[in-house]
This record gives C-alpha cells, sequence and structure tokens, in this order.
C-alpha cells in the first residue's frame, strides 16, 4: 500500500541531484536536498509524537523549509492545515480551536502572541521563520535525513483547507491522498507538463492554487520552479526568460500587462500561461495575447475539488470561459431551487463530482450534507452555463463572495464585525470592481438613530479582527439600505450605485 502521495510525488525524486527550487538568491535545491530537509523535518515531528491524521496548523512565510514541512506532513501522516499568513490572532484562534490541531507552526514574530491559544489547545507549538530558522528546524538539523514514509491509503486525508462561508463561519473542507493526487496527475497530463519545465511560482503556498496546484503539477513531472517569496513585477519580468510556465491570479497578468517592459520578446520562449482563482476579463485575455502571442489557458477550481474545468492545451482557449470539465470530472447545471438538471445552455447551479471532490466539511455534518449531495455531486455556489462546445461559461455567483485579488472574501464575516461597531445599526458589504484586484470590499454602514459612528473607531476595529486582505477599502455611511419587498437587502443596488468608486482614470 505505501503512502501514494508521498511516493508518486515526492519519493519519486529520491536521490534526484536535479534542481527542485531556484531561490532568488541563486541558490538552487535538488530534489535530493529538498527531500533530505523533509525527512529531517518528519522525524523531528514524529519524534514530538505527533500520530498519523493528526492537524498541523501552519501559518508560515513562503520558504523551501515551508515546502519541505508539507512533504514532511505527507510523509508522517500527518493532516497539513496551511493558514494565510495575513490572518489575524483572533482569526486563528478559531482556525486552531475548530481543528484540534495538536501541533502550530508559525514565525517567531508571533510566537508570543499564539502560545496561549496552542496552549488553550494542549498543542505544541514550534517556529519556523522565511529565512528557514526556527525551533522545528533546529529539532530537525539533529534528525536523520531519511524516514519511512507511514503508510497511508489514497482515502486517508492528507490536508485540510479553511474556506469562509455565507454564514460567516469558516469551514475545514477535508481533502484526501486521492483528491490531490488525481487533480496533480491529471494536470501534468493536460498542461503537458515535464520535467524540463521551469515554473515561475510567485503564489502563495497557503492556498490550493500555490500548493496543490502548482507545487503539486511541479512535483508530479518532476520539473523544477523559480520560487519567489512573493509576486514582485521586477522579479517576474527579471526572471520570465530562465522559466518556460507561470501560474497567477488575474492581477498577475494585469500588473504584468501595465508594465511595459513585459514585452514578445520577453515571453517568447514561454511555454504555457495558466489563469485561475478569479475571473480573467475577456479583455485582458485579449490585451495579453496582443502584446506577447500568448492566449492564457483560463481553469477554474475551488478549495473543495482543487480544479475542476480548463481550457485546452492544444485547442481553442476561449476567452471569458472556464474550459471543459476535466477527464473524470462530472459536470452539471441545475436549477438552483429543485437540483434538476437544466437543458444545455441554460444558466443555473454548477455541480461537479469526481475525484478531486472533497469529503465535507471537518465536524460540520450539516453544512457537508448542505453542499455535498449523497450522489457524490458539489453544489459550488457558481452560476454558469454550458455552451454548444462544451465550455463552461461562469455567469456570476449564487454566493456572496468578493474575490480581491486572487482572496477570497465572505462579506457576513465583515457585516457581523460592522454591525457590532458603536453607532452601526446595521451594515451591507459588497465587492466593487477594481483595476488592480479585479473587485474590492466596500462597507455600508447605517447608523443608529441620531448616531455618528466614527469611521477611524472601525476601521481600527477591523484592523485588530481581520486580514488585511479583508479590510473594507471604503466605510460608507448611508441612511438605509436598499431593501426588496420580502425586506431582503439588495445588494445589487448597492453594487451598481458605487461600482464606478474605484474606476481607473
Ligand atoms: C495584498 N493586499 C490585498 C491583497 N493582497 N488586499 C486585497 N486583496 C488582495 N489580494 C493588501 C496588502 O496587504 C497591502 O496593504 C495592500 O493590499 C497593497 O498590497 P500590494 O503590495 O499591492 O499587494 P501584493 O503583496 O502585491 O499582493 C497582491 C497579490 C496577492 C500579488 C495579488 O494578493 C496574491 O499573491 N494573491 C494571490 C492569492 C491566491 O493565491 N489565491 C488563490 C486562492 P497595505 O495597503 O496595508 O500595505 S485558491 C483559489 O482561489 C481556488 C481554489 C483556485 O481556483 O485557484
Ligand atoms: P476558493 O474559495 O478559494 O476555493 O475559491 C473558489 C471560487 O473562486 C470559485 O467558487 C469561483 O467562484 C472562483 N473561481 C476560481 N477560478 C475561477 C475562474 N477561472 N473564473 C471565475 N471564478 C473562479
Amino acid at each position: 500500500m505505501g503512502n501514494p502521495l508521498y511516493d508518486r510525488l515526492f519519493g519519486i525524486h529520491a536521490g534526484k541531484q536535479t534542481p527542485f527550487l531556484h531561490l532568488p538568491d541563486g541558490r538552487k535545491l535538488t530534489h535530493a536536498d529538498f527531500l533530505d530537509t523533509a525527512a529531517r523535518i518528519a522525524n523531528a515531528l514524529t519524534g514530538m509524537e505527533l500520530e498519523p491524521g493528526d492537524r498541523v496548523a501552519v501559518q508560515v512565510e513562503k520558504s523551501p523549509e515551508a515546502l519541505a514541512l508539507y512533504a514532511a506532513c505527507v510523509q508522517a501522516g500527518l493532516i497539513f492545515l496551511p493558514l494565510n499568513t495575513g490572518y489575524t490572532t483572533q482569526e486563528l484562534s478559531y482556525f486552531i480551536e475548530n481543528s484540534g490541531a495538536t501541533m502550530v507552526v508559525c514565525d517567531a514574530a508571533v510566537e508570543a502572541r499564539l502560545t496561549p491559544l496552542a496552549q488553550a489547545q494542549n498543542a505544541r507549538l514550534e517556529t519556523l521563520n522565511a529565512d528557514g530558522s526556527g525551533s522545528l528546524m533546529r529539532r530537525s538539523l539533529g534528525m536523520l535525513p531519511a524516514f519511512e514514509p507511514v503508510r497511508r491509503s489514497e482515502d486517508d486525508l492528507a490536508a485540510f483547507l479553511y474556506t469562509s462561508g455565507t454564514t460567516g463561519r469558516s469551514k475545514g473542507a477535508m481533502l484526501t491522498q486521492a483528491n490531490l493526487l488525481s487533480n496533480a496527475e491529471t494536470l501534468v497530463q493536460e498542461w503537458r507538463f515535464t520535467e524540463d519545465d521551469v515554473l515561475l511560482h510567485a503564489l502563495p503556498i497557503f492556498h490550493t492554487h500555490g500548493l496543490f496546484v502548482a507545487t503539486n503539477v511541479v512535483l508530479a513531472s518532476g520539473g523544477s520552479m523559480i520560487f519567489l517569496p512573493r509576486f514582485d513585477l521586477d522579479d517576474m519580468l527579471r526572471l520570465m526568460p530562465r522559466v518556460t510556465t507561470m501560474m497567477g491570479v488575474p492581477t498577475f497578468y494585469t500588473r504584468l500587462l501595465s508594465d511595459d517592459r513585459f514585452s514578445r520578446d520577453l515571453s517568447q520562449h514561454m511555454r504555457l500561461f495558466v489563469s485561475g482563482s478569479a475571473p480573467l476579463l475577456a479583455d485582458t485575455h485579449e490585451q495579453f495575447e496582443a502584446r506577447t502571442g500568448h492566449r492564457i489557458l483560463e481553469r477554474y477550481g475551488m478549495t473543495e475539488t482543487n480544479m475542476n474545468t480548463s481550457n485546452p492545451y492544444d485547442g481553442e482557449r476561449r476567452a471569458g470561459t472556464v474550459g471543459l470539465p476535466l477527464p473524470d470530472v462530472e459536470l452539471k447545471v441545475t436549477d438552483p431551487e429543485t437540483g434538476d438538471t437544466l437543458p444545455e445552455g441554460e444558466i443555473g447551479m454548477i455541480e461537479v463530482r469526481g475525484p478531486n471532490v472533497f469529503q465535507g466539511y471537518w465536524q460540520m455534518p450539516e453544512k457537508t450534507a448542505a453542499e455535498l449531495r449523497e450522489d457524490g455531486f458539489f453544489i459550488t455556489g457558481d452560476l454558469g452555463r454550458v455552451d454548444a462546445d462544451g465550455y463552461v461559461h461562469i455567469i456570476g455567483r449564487g454566493k456572496d463572495l468578493i474575490i480581491s485579488g486572487g482572496y477570497n472574501i465572505y462579506p457576513k464575516e465583515i457585516e457581523l464585525l460592522l454591525d457590532e461597531q458603536p453607532g452601526v445599526l446595521e451594515s451591507a458589504v459588497i465587492g466593487v470592481p477594481h483595476p488592480d484586484f479585479g473587485e474590492t470590499v466596500v462597507g455600508i454602514l447605517v447608523p443608529e438613530p441620531g448616531e455618528t459612528p466614527d469611521i477611524a473607531t472601525i476601521e481600527s476595529a477591523v484592523g485588530q479582527a481581520l486580514a488585511r486582505f479583508k479590510h473594507p477599502r471604503r466605510l460608507i455611511l448611508l441612511d438605509e439600505l436598499p431593501r426588496n419587498t420580502m425586506g431582503k437587502v439588495q445588494k445589487n443596488v448597492l453594487r451598481d450605485s458605487y461600482k464606478d468608486l474605484f474606476a481607473q482614470g
């Protein structure tokens, strides 16, 4: 039985002296170097009495060691739980408690703040810093660079990724080895990745896109990546001549296009540009082709499902669509009220089923039942249609969600906080178009009678509670919210009123 995820992503590279990670400072790590580090960490983790199935909550900066920690967890049968580096202590406290993590790994800079949270949970706390230092690595250095992978089956859980919801409470999506492996191997085939590929990796590694798409595809194909700590336009332009492929959110593409140095010459040798996590405007697609001659390949996925659809590598990459269902992924469009399948071409709820679909939300059977049907179809919350050639068009969202620069923001979470603020009667949070982030957050506040809420105080409370990317970029006072005859807030009316707030020019 072995450990399929470890064997097929990592184990296949044992002893290979070919590069895996190229770092911006010129350092290179071979596959063998990387696996040695991972094995040492796996020994350190099991030495601290972590057992297979335990959750390891990880909020650390992107580094080769952070990636090795992922490999170590897979090898040791631990459930890897990566967390956005922007999350505040308050946000982290929920994830640590809800997941029942037995280990928390964080940057030394936040150790003092997180220690009480870990203690409350009886979890151990270790540090791992951006430069690879910290207590976890100190322990690991004394360990052997070999570790016999813990036996696991494809049905065993490999990762939890938290995803917020329309009720404001985050849910831990449980992903098995098979979920991750099937998707990685499919994408290698579909996107023709080989060991000759070098990927420009500037995405964070705490989300599906940077970890389970970009990294797993490189691992499964035996290629390498230039591993940047974050997106930096100058670095991207400087390093593009050295790579064959790039994956990014639409903001990566609009930022590249905003710079005249990004030219046909600079990108001519590239094999593939992939976009996802948020809608790529047809306009961006067209501008990109006009500038570079390349058609961006857009695909569609979710935390709960990894990737569902992709435009074809060889066939037509159709702007404004997310392409065709991936092999083994079934996709249907249903009536949101009845769940009945709609005729071809009609707009409805997108549902997907396949080996990529998660197992449910950790300890939330009702929420799981509401979104994951007994027959295995997952109700995505995205509205779309399938055209006569089978291409999937995402038309809108049935869920109240804002996607800013590829990060998902659920208005409810922010509204609950705004509603509690002094002088605020109620609030509505909406997404409006933004030239850089695609969409950005705006909060509408209705004051209590006779009150004038203090915006600076509210901003400070938001800053304490929520990650920076969730902060409303504008708070607006309004006498009342527009409502329909049923009393429901008409967010579409608000979105329309404020659609030009961040318009360019
Ligand atoms: C940073 N800030 C943001 C965002 N990122 N605010 C809103 N939305 C964001 N996405 C804040 C910064 O803290 C900063 O705050 C200010 O905005 C401007 O920062 P800037 O330097 O412009 O930002 P950046 O560091 O360059 O980051 C922008 C980014 C980054 C490169 C677009 O957000 C990013 O890498 N996004 C990718 C997210 C991703 O991987 N999503 C995949 C999720 P201040 O003004 O206080 O300094 S997985 C997924 O969605 C599914 C499964 C899928 O299909 O892939
Ligand atoms: P997440 O919660 O990070 O898993 O985000 C998943 C959501 O991102 C999906 O349900 C879609 O709404 C959105 N999404 C991902 N890829 C695309 C895409 N290519 N076009 C439009 N929306 C996308």
